[in-house]
């Protein structure tokens, strides 16, 4: 008997994946592929239920005689495992990024006379809605909150992306790209202390208060689903701190970094250029000791930043504050450093995973930025942070723009630099 194999990437079933495998019955015995986690992360299909549910799901529907796991989106594995006579899919991959990894299945199938079948994709009201319900899910505050833990199990490396507007936070939510047949997305959003600030025009100095700093996560979750880490500089007195940790769990904000610094914070890209005062390793982990006692659900990290590379202290004053603030309790260390190469950071990772294999490790190369994810993952970091680019890269743009109009009398010259209107308005979702 032929085979017909399809493979499915939803956590609920509608009428168009009925319509595939009654399509896919009329060519052979129906195999479902399931999409792994790993590969799913990548689609934005982030899931709400699990691989093995996921599995089950997909056996339990009518017509459907076998279901495998598809570990990777490409479909060379699976295709070598089964030689099926044919893919089935929705013609909706024949545009968009989708369509690279289509032609890939083209390519696989034409080696030995396999054939893809395109299946008219069904979008109507209802499919419509179950997306948008699907959507909607993750985007509430159980779902997201727990969702950064989630991809610490998931993925080898977490990259997240500076947001701090509704705008900024839609790039980051909806940016795919296609390189080499993949696809590949940001899995969380850094609401950076520093952008946040600059887009307010003021110094990245704790000014911009904390309400106004969650007015700039509500218009973020608001319009996105993907995971929040929250800059929270100091963390202010601890009696404050404990208030935050609150209110960023009802949020559905999955994880507060806080620096040991004291007094009066100045941005860390400053170094010891200007007067900054770490805080001791007993004041600090008093702090986070106070903030993992006020938390009330278990999927909120409070993540320690050490600051002794950026104050020229040391790494062993690193690595000896790593310790104290694992113990008392922080939920992951961020190490930040200025030098434009990453050697002490590499030390310092490599130093402390060999006393610690698990606490997750947070980097933001900011300054030593030649090096990659993949590096950053073989030294034990787990979560990478872009955490200024998109500021950086829009601040001049519009500066140009704005000259440019002054200098012509009109806004022709400039013109060709900007997105059309239309452009814009495809990334902000109509109900
Ligand atoms: C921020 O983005 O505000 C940060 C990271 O704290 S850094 O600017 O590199 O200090
Ligand atoms: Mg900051």
């Amino acid at each position: 008997m032929k085979k017909a194999y399809t493979c499915f990437c939803t956590d609920v079933i509608h009428e168009g994946h009925l319509n595939i495998i009654n399509e896919a019955k009329k060519y052979g015995r129906v195999i479902v592929g399931a999409l792994s986690d790993k590969a799913l992360i990548r689609y934005n299909k982030f899931p709400t239920i699990s691989q093995d549910e996921r599995v089950k799901l997909y056996r339990s529907l009518e017509g459907v005689d076998e279901v495998v796991v598809q570990e990777d989106m490409l479909y060379d594995d699976v295709i070598t495992l089964l030689q099926p006579d044919y893919v089935l899919h929705g013609d909706n991959w024949k545009n968009g990024v989708e369509s690279a990894i289509r032609d890939h299945v083209i390519k696989l199938l034409d080696a030995y006379g396999g054939e893809l079948v395109d299946i008219p994709y069904t979008y109507n009201e209802n499919v419509k809605k179950i997306d948008l319900q699907l959507r909607e899910k993750l985007a509430m505050p159980e779902y997201r909150r727990k969702r950064l833990r989630q991809l610490l199990e998931m993925t080898p490396i977490i990259k997240a992306l500076e947001a701090h507007s509704g705008l900024t936070g839609l790039i980051v939510e909806k940016t795919v790209v296609e390189k080499e047949g993949r696809l590949d997305q940001f899995d969380a959003m850094w609401v950076s202390s520093l952008c946040d600030s600059t887009a307010k025009g003021k110094p990245d100095i704790e000014l911009v208060d904390m309400t106004s700093r969650f007015r700039t996560i509500d218009d973020i979750t608001e319009v996105t689903t993907k995971p929040i880490i929250f800059d929270g500089d100091t963390g202010g007195m601890s009696e404050h701190f404990v208030y935050t940790v609150r209110t960023l769990e009802r949020m559905g904000v999955s994880a507060i970094i806080i620096e040991d610094k004291k007094g009066l914070k100045k941005n860390s890209l400053f170094g010891t250029e200007v007067e900054q005062t770490q805080a001791s390793i007993e004041e600090f982990s008093e702090k986070i000791r106070a903030g993992k006692k006020a938390q009330l659900t278990d999927d909120f990290m409070i993540i320690a930043r050490i600051e002794s590379l950026i104050l020229e202290k040391g790494i062993e004053d690193a690595l000896a504050r790593a310790k104290a603030f694992t113990a008392a309790g922080a939920d992951g260390i961020m190490i930040h450093s200025r030098k434009k190469t990453p050697d002490e950071i590499l030390e310092f990772c490599d130093r402390f995973r060999a006393f610690d294999p698990q606490t997750p490790i947070v980097v933001v190369p900011t300054s030593f930025n030649s090096i990659t994810e993949e590096e950053l993952a073989k030294h034990g970091v787990n979560i990478v942070i872009y955490a200024n680019q998109l500021t950086r890269s829009a601040f001049p743009a519009m500066q140009k723009t704005a000259e440019d109009i002054l200098k012509y009398h009109r806004s022709k010259e400039a013109d060709e630099r900007l997105m059309p209107i239309k452009d814009i308005i495809t990334l902000i979702d109509e109900l």
